[in-house]
């Protein structure tokens, strides 16, 4: 039975990584194929498309630099701002900033795994101007709402600690709606432009296997992050409680790529792809989760560099540093295939057991006679 479910899993992860693959290529053939077919506009190394969003993305940079700047000015710049309009969608992250080591102790359980990001020094794919705390929040509370959350949410109740905070359950008081709210704490560094890229990620690009953002707002020295709760936990729960039956695997497989399809043609890499950021409802639906590490690609900026991502669940192109796109989400997925089917990821154990050569040693001592005898020669050697 494991053999059969080791296999599927096997199956739809080289199905679903061949078959990005062949995807990217054929749109690389076509590109290619526009560009130089005799009908083409203008001979151009940048289809038309993408030197749009290639504009419209600087702009949108340089707006949300300015507004970030104008309103660290004062208050009153912040506030006749109208909010989400001024702020882009996730503009592609400074390489000093979004690479400062966050130490975000990740929220997974799993004691020898971590969540980090860490700062890339060489490699020219994440340089983009370094933003500083006080911008970060200004953006941050550019993109928030400006109620009162303590008296539209009531009921509170925490379900869940994370490195970040708290995630709680409460009721919004107009509508009886039962939500979840993260609490993310500001005071850690990085912890503001962690809070707006994650805002911006679910903000912009709703789906139906993509955990729903409703709102958000600035709670004293919280960032309050209101969205769907689901209310059947996360995967990482079910994976710990139970053993998935191979239908069951199937499709949360299903689900999880078609979010993961969804994000990448969106050029959004998740990054932390594991099954604590899989959540799901009693109805059955199953959802991404948690994007405070996600990033956006550009046209300017198609790779990424940084060190980002959970231990266990890491592509290895991103543990050598190598420039990376949306296929590092694909290899983590397949971790989440093989935690599905054997309880946990690979190499999880690894640290307690050394491979039999080396558990096979002798105790130290018996190296005397070794060094002994080598002293000896060499003394011997020197008459
Ligand atoms: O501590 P556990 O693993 O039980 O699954 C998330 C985790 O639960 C849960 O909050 C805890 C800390 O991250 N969680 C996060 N977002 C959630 C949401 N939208 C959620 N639970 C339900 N709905």
């Amino acid at each position: 039975m494991d053999r059969v479910c080791a296999a599927a899993v096997c199956t739809v992860f080289s199905v679903a990584y061949s078959g990005y693959f062949f995807t990217q290529l054929a749109r690389h053939i076509a590109r290619a194929w526009r560009e130089s077919a005799p009908w083409s506009p203008k001979p151009s190394t940048q289809p038309p498309v993408a030197a749009c969003a290639q504009e419209e993305e600087a702009k949108g940079e340089q707006d949300a630099h300015q507004a970030a700047t104008a309103a660290t000015a004062g208050p009153e710049h912040a506030a006749s701002s109208s909010s989400a309009s001024l702020v882009p969608p996730a503009p592609a992250a400074a390489a000093g900033s979004e690479e400062a080591s966050s130490g975000q102790a990740g929220s997974s359980s799993t004691s020898s795994s971590c969540t980090w990001s860490t700062s890339s020094s060489s490699g020219s794919t994440e340089h983009l101007p370094e933003r500083t705390e006080d911008e970060w929040l200004a953006m941050l509370r550019m993109l928030v709402s400006q109620g009162d959350a303590e008296a539209k949410y009531t009921d509170l109740e925490s379900i869940g600690k994370g490195g970040f905070g708290t995630v709680c359950t409460a009721v919004e008081t107009a509508t009886g709606e039962e939500v979840a709210i993260k609490k993310i704490s500001l005071l850690q560094e990085s912890s503001k432009e962690l809070c707006v890229k994650e805002i911006q990620v679910m903000r912009d690009h709703k789906n139906s296997n993509v955990v729903n953002y409703i709102d958000s707002f600035l709670v004293h020295e919280e960032l309050w992050l209101v969205m769907e709760y689901m209310d059947g936990g996360s995967l990482y729960d079910v994976i710990r409680e139970t053993r998935m039956a191979e239908g069951e695997i199937a499709v949360v497989s299903r689900e999880c790529l078609q979010g993961l399809d969804f994000l990448h043609s969106n050029n959004v890499i998740h990054r932390d792809v594991k099954s604590h950021n899989i959540l799901l409802s009693l109805d059955g639906s199953v959802k991404l989760a948690d994007f405070g590490l996600a990033a956006q690609l550009t046209a300017e900026q198609s790779k990424r560099r940084s060190a980002v991502g959970t231990t266990y669940w890491m592509a290895p192109e991103i543990f050598t540093r190598k420039p990376y796109g949306p296929k590092v989400d694909i290899w983590s997925f397949g971790i989440v295939g093989m935690e599905m089917v054997e309880g946990a990821p690979p190499y999880l154990m690894r640290s307690s057991r050394t491979h039999p050569f080396v558990t096979s040693a002798q105790p130290t001592s018996s190296l005397t006679p070794l060094l002994m005898a080598v002293q000896q020669f060499m003394a011997d050697s020197r008459f």
